[in-house]
C-alpha cells in the first residue's frame, strides 16, 4: 500500500508539541490531526481517551466488559474508530498490524481478569514486532482488592503483576489511582511513542477511577530529540573501515523507513545485500546486488555465496540477527567485524557475541545518510559485485489434477497479488510463512508482514482485519487451516466490512509440526485435523468465498477474490507431499538438543 514510509512527526497543538505517527499513504493534511473540538472531558475515562486522540490514536480494537463500561463509552464516543472484536488476542494482533501499516499508535482495550489475560500473547507480539500500542484495561478498585471481587484484577492477582510492570511485554505500565497522575501518564506515553523501534504501554484503570472528575490534560510532552544519532567522527571511522572492499549489508525490519538512502549506499558501494524475513522489499528482491533472504524460509544460496566470498565487514541495519533471521549460522558472519546500527541499545552482541561488533545507536536512515555524506559523491571505493542478474527459478506449470502444490499457489500469488495489486500481504505462522518468505518477491517495503520471531499462530488470521480497516484497502492473509481454527476474526470483518482476504492452505493437518517431527526422526503424532470446509464456515458467519482443488482453478479464483470488496475466504486444497523451505529451523532445533533425545514411536 505504501513504499516510502515517513518518520514519526511532531505536531503543535494548542501551543504544545505532541507526537503523532503518520499514515504513510496520506502525508498531508492528516499529518496534523488537530482533533475536532471534543466536549470538555469531565471524567478520568474521557480525559484519558482525549489524551489518546491527541497522541495520534485513530483506531481501537478490543472486547468490552462491565468493569470498563465508562471507559468503553468514552472510547466509542470519541473520534477513535472503534472495533469491537471476538477475542482480545485478535484485537491485539489487529492493533499491531494497524499500527505497523499506518505508523500510528493504536489502542487495545479489554475488561478486567480474563479480558486482560487474553491480551497477553498479543502484547508480547506487539513488543517483538515493534508496534506502537497503548493497551488500556479495567481493574479492581483499591477498596475492593483482596475481597474476591468479580474478575479481581490487581498487580498481585494477575500473573504475578507481569502486565502491571514494565519489562517483558511492556515498555511502560501504570495503574491510574488518582486523576492527578494523568498529566504524567500523557507525557510518558508521548515520549514512548516517539521511539522508532516500537512502544507498548499498559494503562490500568480501576473501576472507581473511570468516572472520577478530572480535567483535560493541558499539555502533552514533546518526544523530539529521541531519535538517536552517533557522532560524525564515528561515521567517518566506519567509512574508512569499509573502504577497499565491498561490504555485505544485512537488512532488518528496523531499516524499513530508510529504503531510499540504503539503495543509494548499496549502488554506490557495490555492496551485496541480504535481509531478514521481515525486511523483504526494503531492497528490491530482483536487484542484481540482492543475495536473498536469511533465516526461516530464506535462501541457502546466501550462505553459499558468503562462504565462497566472505566479506571483511558486514553492515547490519536494523536487525537483531536472532534465531529466525540467522539461525546463528557462522556462515553469515564477516571475517573482521559487524558494524551494527540500531535504535535499540540492547541488541548489540546478542546473536553473535564472538564476532567483533562496532555498535552504533542510531536511527538507520539518519546513519546511512551520514555514511553517504562521509563517502562523498564522487567516491566509489568498491567495484560493483554480483552485477549479473540472478537466474530465476523456472516457472511452475499447472498440472491437470490433484491437490495444489504450494509452489504453484505462491507463483500465482506473486502474479496476481504481489505484482497485480498494492495489497498488504501477511503470512501466518506455519508452512505459509516459509513458502511465502521463500517464493514471494517484493520490490518495495510496506507490502509484506510476517512475525517470524514471536511466531504466534492467529497473528495473520486476525491481524489482517486490523491492516485492512486501518489502511482502508485490501489486506491478504496467507494462512494454514490449523491457524484458522485456532482463531480468526472473519465475523468481525463482516461486522465492519473489512476488505480482508484469507487464502487458506488447507491440508487438514498441522503440517509444519508433522513434517518437522518426521525430519527429526519422530513419528508425527496426532497432527491430522478433521477436514474443514472454510467456504461453508465463512458463509455460516456472514462472509463468502470460493474453494479451489486443482491448480488450473487457482489463478482465476485469486483474480476474482482480489476484485471482491469485503471479507472473502479462498480455500485451497494443498498437496501435503511437498516439503517447505523450513529445514534450517529443524536443524536449529536438533543443534539445541533434540538430536540427543530418544525417539518415542
Ligand atoms: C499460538 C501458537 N501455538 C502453537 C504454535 C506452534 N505451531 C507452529 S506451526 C503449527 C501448525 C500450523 O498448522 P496450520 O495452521 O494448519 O499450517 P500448516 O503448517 O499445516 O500449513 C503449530 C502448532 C505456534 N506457533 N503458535
Amino acid at each position: 500500500m505504501s513504499t516510502d514510509l515517513p518518520h514519526p512527526q511532531l505536531h503543535t497543538l494548542e501551543g504544545c508539541v505532541l507526537q503523532s505517527i503518520d499514515h504513510p499513504a496520506s502525508p498531508s493534511p492528516s499529518l496534523s490531526p488537530a482533533p475536532s473540538p471534543s466536549p470538555t472531558p469531565v471524567t478520568v475515562a474521557t480525559a484519558l481517551v482525549d489524551t489518546f486522540v491527541r497522541l495520534g490514536v485513530t483506531h481501537a480494537f478490543g472486547v468490552m466488559g462491565g468493569a470498563m463500561a465508562p471507559l468503553f463509552h468514552a472510547i466509542v464516543h470519541s473520534d477513535i474508530t472503534t472495533l469491537h472484536l471476538r477475542h482480545e488476542a485478535g484485537a491485539a494482533f489487529a492493533a499491531i498490524e494497524a499500527s505497523l501499516a499506518t505508523r500510528r499508535p493504536v489502542l487495545v482495550f479489554t475488561t478486567a481478569g480474563p479480558g486482560l489475560t487474553n491480551a497477553i500473547t498479543g502484547m508480547l507480539a506487539a513488543r517483538w514486532d515493534g508496534a506502537h500500542v497503548i493497551f488500556v484495561s479495567a481493574s479492581t478498585s483499591a477498596a475492593n482488592r483482596g475481597r474476591v471481587a468479580t474478575q479481581e484484577t490487581t498487580p498481585s492477582s494477575v500473573l504475578g503483576g507481569g502486565l502491571f510492570l514494565p519489562g517483558g511485554a511492556l515498555h511502560y505500565a501504570t495503574t491510574l489511582e488518582h486523576p492527578a497522575q494523568l498529566a504524567t501518564i500523557a507525557a510518558q506515553l508521548a515520549s514512548g511513542l516517539a521511539r522508532p523501534g516500537g512502544f507498548v504501554a499498559h494503562v490500568s484503570l480501576p473501576i472507581d477511577m473511570q468516572n472520577a472528575a478530572c480535567a483535560r490534560v493541558a499539555c502533552i510532552g514533546d518526544g523530539r530529540g529521541l531519535l538517536p544519532m552517533c557522532s560524525p567522527s564515528v561515521v567517518a571511522e566506519h567509512a574508512a573501515l569499509l573502504a577497499g572492499r565491498a561490504p555485505v549489508v544485512w537488512l532488518g525490519f528496523g531499516a524499513r523507513h530508510a529504503a531510499k538512502p540504503i539503495r543509494k549506499l548499496v549502488e554506490r558501494t557495490g555492496a551485496r545485500v541480504m535481509c531478514s524475513p521481515r525486511a523483504k522489499g526494503i531492497f528490491p528482491e530482483d536487484h542484481p546486488q540482492f543475495l536473498g533472504v536469511t533465516g526461516l524460509g530464506g535462501h541457502t544460496r546466501v550462505d553459499e555465496q558468503l562462504v565462497a566470498d566472505r566479506p571483511r565487514h558486514t553492515l547490519v541495519l536494523g536487525t537483531r540477527m536472532g534465531e529466525s533471521t540467522s539461525f546463528w549460522a557462522s556462515e553469515l558472519t564477516p571475517s573482521q567485524s559487524f558494524i551494527h546500527v540500531d535504535a535499540d541499545p540492547s541488541v548489540f552482541g546478542v546473536a553473535y557475541p564472538e564476532v567483533r561488533t562496532h555498535a552504533v545507536v542510531a536511527d538507520v536512515g539518519a546513519y546511512v545518510t551520514a555514511l553517504l555524506d562521509a563517502l562523498g559523491p564522487g567516491r566509489a571505493p568498491w567495484s560493483v559485485a554480483n552485477a549479473e542478474p540472478r537466474e530465476l527459478a523456472p516457472p511452475v506449470v499447472a498440472r491437470p489434477s490433484g491437490p495444489v502444490r504450494p509452489q504453484f499457489l505462491f507463483a500465482e500469488l506473486q502474479r496476481v497479488v504481489v505484482e497485480g495489486s498494492d495489497a498488504w500481504i501477511m503470512a501466518e505462522s506455519g508452512n505459509s510463512f516459509c513458502w511465502s518468505t521463500h517464493h514471494l518477491r517484493f520490490a518495495e517495503p510496506g507490502r509484506y508482514r510476517v512475525s517470524t520471531g514471536f511466531g504466534s499462530m492467529g497473528h495473520a488470521t486476525t491481524g489482517v482485519v486490523g491492516a485492512a480497516v486501518a489502511c482502508g484497502g485490501k489486506a491478504v492473509a496467507l494462512v494454514g487451516d490449523g491457524a484458522m481454527m485456532m482463531m480468526n476474526e472473519i465475523h468481525s470483518a463482516v461486522q465492519y466490512g473489512a476488505d480482508a482476504l484469507w487464502v487458506v492452505l488447507n491440508d487438514a493437518c498441522y503440517l509444519m509440526c508433522a513434517q518437522g517431527m518426521k525430519v527429526m526422526g519422530w513419528k508425527p503424532f496426532s497432527c491430522e485435523l478433521p477436514p474443514v470446509d472454510f467456504v461453508a464456515l465463512a458463509r455460516a458467519i456472514g462472509a463468502d468465498g470460493e474453494r479451489v482443488t486443482t491448480e488450473s482453478e487457482v489463478g482465476p479464483a485469486l483474480e476474482r477474490a482480489m476484485k471482491v470488496r469485503g471479507p472473502w475466504v479462498l480455500d485451497v486444497t494443498i498437496d501435503r507431499a511437498e516439503s517447505p523451505p523450513s529445514g534450517r529451523r529443524n536443524r536449529s532445533l536438533m543443534q539445541q538438543g533434540f538430536a540427543t533425545g530418544s525417539r518415542a514411536q
